[in-house]
């Protein structure tokens, strides 16, 4: 049953710039949890540095503020102790496609029971505006002062490589779309990952909202079918004229999950474990 939206209400000061891409994120994210009868205590939320590890600062919910690109392996250890949580990770695409990519592989490799969302703006907007690994071929930007010597990386046929159980990217401004992405991913059992494009109208005076309105379009409503990995793939290369988004791909059975494959069939939460510290002593006398 849906609970009301206030109970994430916090009366906080917002630092985003007026028209960042991340506030219709924040409000879609928001809604979502509330529709699908998450109270915010039922949910963590673990954030990248940047702008949009800052979301969970801005309501109530638990939240964990880690390292630069390091969301992934607190993600991963928050699902393993306490599998009751709701576990979200949040963060940009220098975070999770730069500095965190590394932990991006071994998340979706081990499958692990986390909703992955990156803020794709196509830039380091917290630091003022570098290339970041999604960067267009021949952007200007501090960093790239020529141009941009490098394509940008394609997040989507990466992740679809590593092979993950559900792959999706959202636009900041179709929030009708992307709440219905994010209600899938949530449900999903297993690592399920959406690129969300998202606007950075301070530092990224290319990707506009008009420019993504001109070209976005879902590949659900013109037949694609998320069962079809090969097909997938295929949709995830198209960026130019037009760009996909919607889900590009939902496994059909769900697959054992990391703490599955680690524990077994475990119901007691890891976290309701007694620890017996002479028995860790033991251990490292033995090691030592
Ligand atoms: C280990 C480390 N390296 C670099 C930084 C500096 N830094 C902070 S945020 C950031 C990039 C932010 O870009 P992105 O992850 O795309 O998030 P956005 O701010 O665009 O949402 C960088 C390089 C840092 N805080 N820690
Ligand atoms: S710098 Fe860009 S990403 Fe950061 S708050 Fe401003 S508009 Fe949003």
């Amino acid at each position: 049953m849906a609970v009301d939206v206030k109970k994430y209400d916090l009366d906080r000061e917002n630092t985003w710039c007026p028209g960042c891409g991340n506030f219709a994120i924040m409000e879609v994210f928001k809604n979502t949890l509330a529709d699908m009868g998450f109270s915010p205590h039922e949910v963590l939320v673990v954030a990248g540095i940047g702008q949009a590890g800052k979301m969970p600062q801005h309501f109530r919910v638990n939240t964990m503020h880690v390292l630069h690109g390091r969301l992934l392996p607190v993600a991963t250890g928050a699902s393993l102790a306490d599998h009751r949580l709701k576990v979200i990770a949040v963060g940009g695409d220098g975070d999770g496609y730069a500095e965190g990519g590394n932990h991006l592989i071994h998340a979706a490799r081990r499958n692990i029971d986390v909703t992955y969302l990156v803020h794709n703006n196509m830039i380091y907007g917290l630091t003022k505006g570098q290339a970041s690994p999604t960067s267009g071929l021949g952007a200007r930007t501090p960093t790239t002062p020529g141009g941009n010597p490098l394509a940008g990386l394609n997040p989507i046929q990466l992740v679809l490589g590593l092979n993950t159980g559900f792959v999706a990217r959202a636009y900041a401004g179709d929030k009708k779309q992307l709440g219905k992405i994010l209600e899938k991913a949530i449900q999903k059992q297993g690592f399920a990952f959406i690129d969300i494009l998202q606007p950075c109208p301070s530092f990224n005076k290319i990707n506009t909202f008009k420019w993504f309105n001109d070209r976005v379009y879902d590949i659900n409503e013109e037949g694609h079918d998320p069962g079809n990995l090969v097909e997938a793939f295929r949709a995830a290369g198209e960026w130019g004229e037009r760009i996909p988004t919607g889900i590009f791909y939902e496994e059909k059975e769900e697959r054992p999950g990391f703490r599955e494959a680690l524990l077994g069939s475990l119901d007691r939460p890891l976290v309701e474990e007694e620890l017996n510290p002479l028995a860790i002593k033991e251990i490292m006398e033995e090691h030592l």
